[in-house]
């Protein structure tokens, strides 16, 4: 009896360490900055997020494959730039590997309509000048209304900072964020316009994209609802992250693929 009961305390006591030793830092770890707020994610589970770089490979912005040789990013990740000085990155977690595939870009098809991240039309399709082997992700349509309703859970991915004015991740980093309502983020911003974008964050902020991660993919419902186009710092409360609205453009954009 007393062999038992000693037998209990220590298992007790030897499980309250290893909590406090083992388990509390990958809960750490979960809760580390990355987008902001988010864990490592792999390209072989999202064979569609690309990353855009220059020619010296420095990742500047992210990117969605929509079809073998297109891709949709945010316009003001690539206006003002040529075709000849912007590459994309298929396939490559770390950054800092050689894994993948590098293409080179022969046109950059910008929103006509776009002048700043502001006031909407953010968005671009690059083509690439071979197809990637892979699969790619389709586009909400107008009919898509339903992948809009606040508190759907999107995904967001990117390379970009893991806090507003911090360094960029190495790694390829995915989170979820609820998407808010329409008066939600016209309270947060003045410039928001329910027709040509969407915002997601949590109410009291932490997750969030952040800068780098510009163009990269909102996902839900298996769809490209919206590309990280911009907002006030990053996972800050009471500044959801705005996206450019995929499904407006739905006509425009598929003219191009
Ligand atoms: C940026 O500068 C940027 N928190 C991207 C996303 C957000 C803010 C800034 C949203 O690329």
């Amino acid at each position: 009896m007393a062999k038992t009961l000693h037998r209990l305390i220590v298992s007790v006591v030897v499980s309250a360490l290893a909590s406090i030793f083992f388990i509390a830092p990958a809960a750490n770890a979960d809760v580390s900055p990355m987008i902001v707020g988010g864990t490592r994610a792999s390209t072989s589970t999202y064979p569609w997020v690309v990353y855009l770089a220059s020619t010296s490979g420095s990742q500047f912005c992210g990117g969605t494959l929509t079809k073998a040789n297109k891709v949709v990013t945010a316009a003001h990740c690539v206006k003002g730039r040529t075709p000849a000085s912007t590459r994309v990155v298929h396939g490559r977690d770390d950054k800092q590997s050689t894994a993948g595939t590098v293409a080179n870009v022969t046109k950059i098809w910008v929103h006509p309509s776009y002048t700043t991240a502001t006031a909407g039309y953010d968005v671009a399709v690059l083509t690439l000048d071979r197809n990637i082997s892979s699969a790619t992700l389709p586009l909400a349509t107008p009919q898509d209304t339903a992948l809009y309703t606040a508190g759907n859970s999107a995904l967001i991915l990117g390379w970009g900072t893991t806090s507003s004015g911090g360094s960029a991740s190495r790694y390829l980093l995915k989170a979820n964020v609820p998407l808010t309502s329409d008066s939600t983020c016209k309270t947060a911003y003045s410039q928001y316009s329910n027709t040509s974008m969407v915002c997601a964050g949590f109410p009291q902020g932490g997750v969030d994209t952040c800068q780098g991660d510009s163009g990269g993919p909102l996902v839900f419902g298996g769809k490209l609802i919206g590309d990280t186009s911009w907002g006030r710092g990053c996972a800050a409360a009471g500044y959801p992250g705005v996206y450019g609205r995929i499904a407006p453009y739905y006509s425009v954009i598929t003219a191009q693929l």
